[in-house]
């Protein structure tokens, strides 16, 4: 693996996750891969489990790590190509990339969709020019429509944690105020649709009508608009609010009845409560269910840190 910036890059979903539960079983192991090594993680956006736990892997495996804070910390980044710097931009990528590409043998970047642009958000620019003027594997640490490391820490959540064979996972709406990206329901779905394919999990996406995601992620994955019907059976439930992607960044709709409670959860077959964190309570989700047995939601974040050492161990292998 050179880059990891979706599923696309991924040879093998099955190794990647039991290199994850591996990694978890024995965190030191490959202390001697990433030595002298350095991994820079640049942040455009806010974030707490990907940057610990990013940060706690490259550890684990003996690389030192630089992090900052883009626009912050450093100056304003210019990822247009020929336009006149004469606004708020003092760098443009093609510099800052080239100079961290130097720095660094590994370069992490969380850049979150705009919302106002579509288009501009599905070219994932950020990530694109990083990659062409870095020269150095990139990971994607959520961009404008993925978050592929949570999703890979979802599959080994749900690996670890399913009591039959083939479970049945449900990725389900939850009600918002804000406007969120679609990153983390794309991801799921893509890793998900793999997952059908492998035989591994069952998936159906329930979500009011206008929320529905774009083709080319939810796929063909079945698509139920009523949350109680979608969760009948279910093993798992994964909560997640993002905007509209066809009236894109809008909220068209706060419905309270799609928050996830104990009532909901009862519908399914024992299900697991999952959901990626920073969670609002009691607006997204109920008390009552984060704080319950059925709640994976703690777990699927510790899980961050090996998704994080499976994706590294892989790139410091080719360097
Ligand atoms: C981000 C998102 O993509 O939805 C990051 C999730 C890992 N979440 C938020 O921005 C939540 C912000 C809020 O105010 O609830």
């Amino acid at each position: 693996m050179t880059n990891f910036l979706s599923l696309a890059d991924v040879t093998d979903i099955d190794a990647l996750i039991q290199a994850g539960l591996t990694a978890k079983s024995n965190p030191f192991v490959d202390q001697h891969l990433g030595k002298n090594k350095t991994i820079g993680l640049l942040f455009f956006n806010s974030s707490l489990r990907t940057r610990l736990s990013t940060q706690k892997a490259a550890q684990n495996l003996g690389m030192n790590v630089i992090t900052m804070n883009v626009g912050q910390d450093s100056w304003g980044l210019e990822m247009e190509e020929g336009v006149l710097m004469n606004a708020d931009k003092a760098e443009h990528v093609r510099e800052a990339a080239a100079v961290i590409g130097r720095y660094c043998d590994v370069i992490g970047i969380r850049a979150f969709a705009e919302l106002k642009d579509r288009e501009k958000d599905y070219q994932e620019q950020v990530m694109h020019q990083f990659a062409k003027y870095a020269k150095v594997p990139i990971v994607n640490l959520e961009s404008a429509t993925r978050h592929p490391l949570q999703s890979l820490a979802d599959c080994i959540t749900i690996e670890e944690a399913k009591k039959v064979k083939r479970p049945k996972v449900v990725l389900t709406w939850l009600p918002h105020f804000k406007p969120l990206p679609q990153a983390v329901a794309n991801s799921f779905c893509e890793w998900m649709n793999a997952r059908v394919q492998s035989g591994d999990v069952d998936f159906v996406v329930t979500h009011p009508e206008g929320y529905e995601l774009a083709p080319e992620f939810v796929g063909n994955a079945q698509v139920i608009y009523n949350q109680d019907e979608a969760f009948k059976g279910a093993d798992f439930i994964y909560g997640k609010n993002w905007s509209s992607y066809t009236d894109y960044g809008k909220v068209l709709t706060q419905d309270p009845s799609w928050a996830v409670t104990m009532d909901d959860l009862r519908l399914t077959n024992n299900g697991k409560f999952m959901h990626c964190l920073p969670v609002r309570r009691n607006l997204k989700v109920a008390d009552e269910v984060l704080d319950s047995q059925q709640s994976l939601v703690i777990e699927q974040a510790a899980n961050r840190e090996w998704s994080a050492q499976a994706v590294l161990k892989e790139i410091l292998l080719t360097l």
